[in-house]
């Protein structure tokens, strides 16, 4: 079932629920800001300072980050301009195994400021009773091609990050932007002991299970899988993995608030990409709780 709703800052979201399953994401940037499974359990993580003014990203839950990751271009706003504008609901469906929301985001006055190409974004929500699924599609609509990044930028909740590993990404070269190197991953689990920024670079172009687990691998959190095309051809998906411990905790997330997520994000962010006019790029995480 699938509902429109006021959640904080009087801020229109649609609210879909489904096998007791129930997801709510914000119009203000297409903002996933909580799955809850049919244990009632809160799975994303939304910082106790996110600010729901409409105007700035909200901290927490899964930002949409496009076309760019981080401020290459200092034009454009950190993380580009998706996440900071209001979308539109193209659609919601209730069906026998999900029910599924659509939003879309246009280039306007505003991002043309900002970005000087034509896009649209649609984003499709997919909520069952054991997933929650995103797919970002990005569409060249303009006649000249253009060089972007996406991201979804997820907040997963957790009990604590010192005891928290992500598996799944061994072997995989990183750019490490704490140290400001590229490493090789070469252990089985990443812990997070201290605040750890790092993009996983992805090289096989199949999806890599990715997984949240307690350290120790005693046991498993969450099932990832993150897949992304360009042109209708797979593409390799990097993964970043990030937490900033209180060192480098923005504003909006007030220390302790740091030990309870880990960002684990999947996108086409180490290098930009070009995107034909009028072809289409997508970009994918389903999430399973375990
Ligand atoms: O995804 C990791 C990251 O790029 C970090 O470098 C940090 O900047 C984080 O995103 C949060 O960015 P934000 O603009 O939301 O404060």
């Amino acid at each position: 079932m699938s509902s429109t709703g006021k959640g904080k800052g009087d801020l229109d979201t649609i609210v879909l629920r489904h096998q007791k399953a129930s997801c709510e994401i914000y119009l203000h940037g297409a903002t996933l800001c909580s799955y809850k499974t049919p244990d009632d359990k809160e799975r994303i993580f939304v910082s106790p300072g996110a600010i729901f003014d409409g105007k700035k990203a909200i901290r927490g839950g899964v930002p949409v980050v496009f076309p760019q990751f981080g401020q290459p271009d200092k034009a454009m706003p950190q993380h580009g301009v998706a996440r900071n504008n209001l979308w539109t609901v193209k659609s919601t469906e209730d069906a026998k195994e999900y029910s599924r929301a659509i939003f879309t985001l246009t280039d306007n006055a505003e991002t043309r400021k900002l970005w000087d190409h034509a896009f649209q974004l649609e984003y499709e929500v997919t909520l069952t009773a054991v997933s929650l699924n995103m797919l970002l599609r990005v569409v060249n609509s303009g006649d000249a091609p253009f060089q972007f990044h996406a991201l979804l930028h997820t907040y997963f909740s957790i009990d604590e990050i010192g005891k928290t590993a992500v598996c799944g990404l061994t072997g995989r070269n990183y750019a490490d932007k704490v140290a400001g190197d590229t490493k090789l991953e070469d252990n089985k689990e990443i812990l997070l002991p201290k605040f750890t920024d790092r993009i996983y670079i992805g090289e096989a172009a199949v999806a890599k299970d990715v997984t949240i687990c307690e350290a120790g691998g005693s046991a498993t959190l969450y099932g990832l899988t993150n897949e992304a095309t360009l042109g209708g051809e797979t593409k390799p998906c990097d993964v970043v993995v990030w937490n900033p411990y209180e060192e480098a905790s923005p504003g909006d997330l007030p220390p302790p608030a740091f030990q309870k997520f880990v960002c684990v994000e999947p996108g086409l962010v180490n290098q930009f990409h070009e995107l034909p006019a009028k072809a289409t790029a997508t970009l994918s995480q389903k999430i399973v709780p375990m």
